[in-house]
């Protein structure tokens, strides 16, 4: 036994158009597209590309991706160059370009690029709907900080929102959990007056000692949608502020808690997952300890409740470790177990390999990474969790 046989009952699809790789934000951008050509190296070498239903989706369209961007935005993105742009420009600006952080830059094959990570997790939505997989994955995509006309946060197009809104012409009930170091203010917006979806953001929030909030400075744990009692989107979001340094028995206890209960009281009939990796020990961006199976551990935890799951990336930032918590996470889908030892002939194995870079196994300790002490109290987080369950009562049916 391999360990690599298709699972009865659970069909995996995977949607992955390798053209997305060759995109670059440019050399001092922490954003890595090439992040993506080491998760499918480990992927292949593992042998699990046999386990699952293999896709090479088109990139969406402009008229696709006007299900929920404005038209003239979409009609700007569409032509910007990196020739032709002018950083002075109005609309550039307006449109949430440039700026002193330069977050969104304009590059070379922009646009093919928005529309291919699109594209996949439309179609990752489009073949749960079909009824061809039980767990659709696009690790190109969730990208949670677009709006309908404001690139943000090296988010573009906000392919979560375009994947919801297909599952949401079949599902009544969309549950959107979110486990990138960032609070998914994108998502949560494009939906905050509807109850058909409820969205859950686990994530870093606070302020640095010059007063500066951690990116984007949204998602405190009053923040549940609508304050109108009018309005059917009141209580239907739920944040969970952390602070550095989270470890993985921590972060496992509220994940399950608060996922159980938010599940249990929603009912969701279908689940988007975004699983950014910025949330692991060691990230350059990110401000947690966590190890990779604990962040798999959610993943798993999710896959348990049975309803119909996309899956799809994120932020993460130190490209090997994004990696091998993408095909770890893989694996977890399909219900495999993988050695710790990386498989020989790994294209490019030295970025695995070396004290510094996990010493060329699938699970180093990333905890021991020790960047960031954890300031989180056995006392804050059970409060946390208390007002989590708190919020929870307004949906109770
Ligand atoms: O903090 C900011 C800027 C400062 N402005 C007031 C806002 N930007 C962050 C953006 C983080 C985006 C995360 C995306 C995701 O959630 C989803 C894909 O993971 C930022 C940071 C930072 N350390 O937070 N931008 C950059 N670093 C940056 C660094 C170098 C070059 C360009 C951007
Ligand atoms: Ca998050
Ligand atoms: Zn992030």
């Amino acid at each position: 036994d391999n360990g690599l046989e298709r699972p009865k009952g659970y069909t995996v699809s995977f949607h992955y158009n390798p053209h997305v790789e060759y995109h670059h934000f440019g050399s001092s951008h922490p954003m890595k597209p090439w992040r993506l050509t080491l998760t499918k190296q480990l992927i292949v070498a593992y042998g699990l590309e046999y386990t699952m239903d293999l896709y090479e989706p088109r990139p969406a369209s402009l008229q696709e991706l006007s299900i929920f961007h404005d038209r003239d935005y979409l009609a700007f993105l569409s032509q910007v160059t990196p020739q032709n742009m002018k950083p002075d420009d109005n609309s550039y600006l307006s449109f949430g370009f440039g700026g002193d952080s330069n977050d969104c830059p304009v590059f070379d094959g922009l646009w093919n690029y928005v529309s291919l990570y699109s594209g996949a997790s439309m179609h990752a939505a489009q073949n749960l709907l079909n009824n061809q997989s039980d767990i659709a994955i696009n690790w190109s995509g969730g990208l949670h900080h677009a709006k309908k006309n404001l690139a943000s946060g090296f988010c573009y197009v906000n392919d979560i929102v375009l994947a919801i809104q297909l599952l949401l012409t079949q599902h009544q009930r969309v549950l959107y959990i979110d486990i990138d170091v960032h609070h998914g203010d994108g998502v949560e917006q494009a939906f905050e007056s509807t109850d058909r979806v409820f969205t859950l953001s686990y994530h870093k929030y606070g302020f640095d000692r010059s007063g500066f909030p951690f990116f984007p400075g949204t998602g405190g744990i009053h923040e549940t949608g609508p304050t109108d009692p009018l309005n059917f989107g009141k209580g239907h979001s739920l944040n969970i502020p952390i602070e550095d340094g989270i470890d993985d028995d921590q972060y496992k206890w509220l994940f399950k808690t608060v996922t159980g209960a938010v599940v249990d009281k929603y009912r969701p009939t279908a689940i988007v997952l975004q699983s950014g990796a910025d949330s692991l020990g060691g990230d350059r961006l990110g401000r947690f300890n966590l190890n990779i199976k604990a962040h798999g551990f959610c993943i798993e935890t999710v896959k348990n409740y049975g309803r119909p799951l996309v899956l799809i990336g994120g932020g993460g930032y130190t490209p090997r470790n994004v990696a091998r918590t993408w095909c770890h996470e893989t694996a977890v889908c399909v219900g495999a177990n993988l050695h710790d030892d990386l498989p020989p002939h790994i294209p490019y194995i030295q970025a695995f390999q070396g004290e510094e870079n996990g010493g060329g196994i699938l699970y180093p300790d990333l905890h021991n990474t020790k960047r960031h002490d954890n300031v989180n109290s056995a006392q804050k987080l059970q409060n946390i969790v208390a007002q989590a369950l708190e919020n929870l009562r307004f949906i109770e049916g």
